[in-house]
């Protein structure tokens, strides 16, 4: 494939100030009119040519100020529309053609059910009209859509709608402006038939703004939470950050098909059905949850993204790590809103477990293999590939790290610098940090972020090793801080010297009771390695490192297990408190996995974590949704991470046993745990009870796990008598995935039965039995038989493909290798239909050299297989060259 570098960026030698386009919608045959305006830059280097961007669209006709040009004033090929000699100033009209019915790429113009809906980020919109289809050409787009008024009653455009006319032969017509120029990516139009929720409010500078959600006919039902999530996103960006919405209406609208969670176009966003629609009856807590978040998430990027959007995309993390940080912050906020301060702690704790959590199971993995980058790629092959955990969830920890250094105050001052100078413009993450060391020289004249922008442009996961000496005669403790980061992915074929990362390390110092012996502080290792003293510390101190996960590195400290136990048990820091438990449990489970392996054979279950984790169990002044954090287990996926060689169904094998264990041995406990925590009236996803449900429902696991005489019927009670989609879920899960053959069956047939009707619950379904580890190859191709599964719906393959790939650690690595050939299928099967969905899947054999050797050569001939392929996306096949490279 052909790499694209950023060194290479160069300005767009044209300015294109409007666009007016008017669409003839079919599903069949779409024809798009576009008229831009296109004016040179003068400031620019000059090419005589004006080169547009187009894919998979057919011409019909085009004309230049006017006049039809014939075909030797342009040139057309597969990928651009070249119009030679174009004047200063010049208006150019182009007429051409897009088949959205057989579009099943889902980028560009695409039919979902009987509606039509476009994706134009990233690179979408050369699929709909030939345009110059980069973030750094912004323009004032006027949209008259006309289509079948019986086919498409509602026709919607970014902006305010201007006016609604009927036309002839039962046709109709809308007129969308939107007065914001912006990047030919935040497009977007929807036609169809839908219901909406609608909220008239104000922003608090006392405009009033509509607020619509719109869904499928039948659901409207569904949509009352998104709808309470986009007003409080609205209000908490106002509050927080000081930014109101700047349009007059803000529309969401919810799409069953679709790659992403979500996109942020300009006053219309796009939804994966996934997360907007949700009840107390279809939905989990973790479902309400997400849909709050991407809410916000997309909400947010209306002035972290379009009113500043990117200069190219390499600095896709400017918009997509700040925005995920401000979800994040609002999330936070919103479970901690209205709780006593302790609580309020908790909460915050509990999401900030989560974050992590999700970073190191996806980007730690990434940062250390074939496709890792710097938050700030300085490569590519193909755009879609980068969104990556590390652009969105590691770039938000970078951010984080900012707001760390400079306090919420001067953050919040860089913020507001930040649009002052950059409001309507396409910026880079240079300008950005720019803003923030502004900020922060306002109180502290004397530091910078000089190092910290090593952060954009070295990729890996630096390791912080930990050196604490301690001087009892002194009463001094000295800790020495020495990093290192070893060159990753792209770096090592061309490399480049990495310098050290400024890394804020907050830490507390405490005795052997527990007890803080010196305040918190956080630390700001800067070069390859510092020294810190600390006096009046009469005892050697236990070291609490990376509190609230000031930084996204590895700790190397020697913990020695009565210090991990003393910090599971004492620490006042909840996040590093869960830390140590995780820690204890990991090194055990490691240890374990590798006397599994070697003699087939399961030692005693360590007393260090069987103590800690009964200490925790027992621990009722607990908040229980902290609770059911510090007695998880930590996934297989997080254990496996860390050994040397990756042993997937070792570590399984004794997660399982742990379970097992754990179950057997304080099954009376788990009983009461589970009937204290019943959560009876109504439902509500707030922590408090979405945290006594995933406690109780934990509990249930843990019983079920254990084989407890009481657990299935408990389980099977539950399963019948939910008043809620938690609780079901949670039942279903553990019938399916713990129970006997004879409780299995049954709950699929009925879960199935009941929820047929409702897609979103059909997934959970078809994702639980995937993951099931019963189910295997053989199970999953009937899986894929059943009439409800299709290769064309992303959350479908989303729920059976991946679900199986990803998560079913026993059925995807099967000893006889068939989960890895079913893979390669899969990913060559999804190629063709959908090359964004099947890069992703393709991602599954990014880790092959990392595995036992028995594994590994398996994944590699797989990738082998794939690579080879003879017709294969740019996508899937720069995401196997690199892994093979
Ligand atoms: N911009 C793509 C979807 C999202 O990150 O919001
Ligand atoms: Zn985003």
């Amino acid at each position: 494939g052909i790499t694209i570098r950023r060194e290479d960026y160069q300005p767009y030698p044209f300015l294109i100030p409007t666009i007016e386009l008017e669409f003839e919608l079919s599903a069949e045959r779409t024809q798009v009119r576009s008229r831009l305006v296109v004016e040179r830059r003068k400031d620019v280097l000059i090419s005589s040519d004006l080169i547009l961007n187009g894919e998979d669209l057919t011409l019909v006709s085009l004309e230049l100020n006017g006049v039809v040009l014939s075909q030797t004033q342009y040139t057309l090929t597969e990928a651009t529309l070249t119009v030679h000699n174009v004047p200063d100033r010049a208006e150019l009209v182009i007429v051409g053609t897009c088949q959205p019915a057989q579009n099943t790429s889902l980028s560009g113009l695409y039919v979902s059910g009987k509606h039509l809906f476009t994706q134009c980020e990233p690179q979408g919109f050369r699929r709909i009209t030939w345009f110059a289809d980069r973030p750094d050409v912004m323009s004032i787009y006027r949209v008259t859509l006309r289509a079948s008024r019986s086919e498409f009653p509602l026709l919607l455009s970014n902006g305010n709608l201007l006016q609604q006319r009927e036309l002839e032969a039962g046709r109709h017509e809308a007129q969308w402006h939107d007065p914001f120029a912006k990047p030919s990516y935040l497009f977007a139009v929807v036609a169809g038939d839908f219901v909406c929720r609608e909220h008239h409010t104000r922003t608090a500078s006392g405009r009033e703004v509509l607020l619509q959600v719109y869904s499928d006919v039948g659901t409207e039902d569904q949509t009352e939470w998104a709808m309470e999530s986009l007003e409080r996103a609205l209000r908490w960006d106002e509050t927080r950050f000081g930014l109101e919405l700047d349009l007059d209406r803000f529309m969401i609208v919810a799409a069953r098909d679709f790659n992403m969670g979500a996109m942020e176009n300009k006053g219309l966003n796009i939804f994966n059905a996934a997360y907007v629609l949700a009840n107390p009856n279809t939905a989990t807590d973790g479902n309400f949850q997400a849909i709050e978040s991407v809410i916000g998430h997309e909400y947010f990027h209306n002035w972290t993204g379009n009113r500043v959007t990117c200069r190219d995309w390499f600095e896709l993390s400017l918009k997509e790590g700040l925005t995920v940080f401000r979800d994040q912050e609002f999330t936070a906020d919103m479970m901690a809103a209205g709780l006593p301060a302790t609580e309020a702690a908790s909460a915050r704790a509990v999401q900030r477990i989560d974050d992590v959590m999700g970073l190191r199971l996806s980007q730690y993995p990434e940062d250390r293999g074939p496709m890792a980058h710097p938050i700030r790629p300085e490569s590519y092959q193909e755009i879609s590939n980068f969104y990556t955990a590390t652009v969105y969830s590691k770039g938000a920890e970078v951010i984080r790290m900012m707001h760390t250094l400079l306090g919420e105050q001067a953050f919040r001052a860089g913020m507001d610098e930040y649009f002052r100078r950059h409001d309507g413009q396409a910026v880079t993450c240079d300008d950005f940090i720019n803003a923030m060391q502004w900020a922060l020289q306002q109180t502290a004249p004397q530091k910078n972020l000089d190092v910290f922008r090593h952060w954009y442009r070295q990729a890996g996961t630096p390791r912080v090793s930990v050196q604490l000496q301690h001087d009892p005669v002194a009463k001094r403790c000295t800790v020495t801080l020495t990093q290192d980061c070893p060159a990753v992915g792209v770096e090592k074929a061309s490399p480049i010297v990495k310098q050290p990362f400024h890394i804020p390390v907050t830490l507390g110092l405490l005795d052997d009771t527990g007890k803080s012996l010196s305040p918190q502080v956080t630390l700001e290792l800067k070069e390859a390695s510092q020294t810190w003293v600390f006096d009046n510390i009469s005892t050697r101190p236990t070291p609490s490192l990376l509190r609230n996960f000031s930084a996204p590195v590895l700790i190397d400290y020697a913990y020695q297990d009565q210090e991990l136990a003393l910090l599971s048990a004492h620490d006042d820091n909840a996040f590093t408190r869960w830390e140590a438990g995780q820690e204890i449990a990991s090194r055990k489970m490691i240890a374990l996995a590798q006397a599994w392996r070697q003699h087939a054979k399961f030692e005693e279950l360590d007393p260090l974590l069987a103590k800690s984790w009964s200490a925790s169990l027992l621990a009722k002044d607990l908040d229980a949704g902290y609770r059911a954090r510090l007695l998880s287990i930590p996934p297989s996926h997080a254990v496996i991470e860390r050994m040397a060689h990756m042993d997937p169904l070792a570590v399984l094998e004794v997660r399982t046993r742990i379970r097992e264990q754990l179950g057997t041995t304080h099954a009376a406990t788990l009983l009461n745990t589970y009937q204290a925590n019943l959560t009876p009236g109504q439902y509500s996803p707030s922590p408090g009870p979405a945290g006594k449900r995933a406690l109780k429902n934990l509990a249930l696991t843990y019983l079920m796990a254990s084989k407890h005489p009481e657990a299935a019927n408990l389980t099977q009670t539950q399963f019948r008598h939910a008043t809620n989609m938690t609780d079901r879920m949670a039942a279903f899960t553990a019938l399916i995935h713990d129970g006997s053959s004879e409780l299995n069956a049954p709950a699929a047939t009925q879960f199935y039965e009941d929820w047929q009707h409702d897609q979103l619950v059909v997934d959970k379904w078809f994702s639980t039995l995937a993951s099931s580890p019963r189910t295997g190859v053989n199970e999953l191709t009937g899986l894929m038989a059943h009439p409800a599964f299709t290769m064309r719906n992303p959350n479908r393959v989303r729920a059976v493909v991946f679900a199986f790939c990803m998560s079913n650690t026993r059925g995807f690595h099967a000893q006889d290798g068939q989960g890895y050939h079913f893979w390669s299928d899969q990913v060559l099967a999804l190629d063709a239909i959908n090359p964004e969905i099947a890069a992703r899947l393709a991602r599954v054999g990014d880790q092959w050299a990392r595995f036992i050797p028995e594994v590994s050569q398996r994944l590699h001939a797989q990738l082998e297989r794939i690579a080879t392929h003879p017709t294969l996306s740019r996508n899937t096949l720069e995401i196997v060259s690199k892994a093979l490279s």
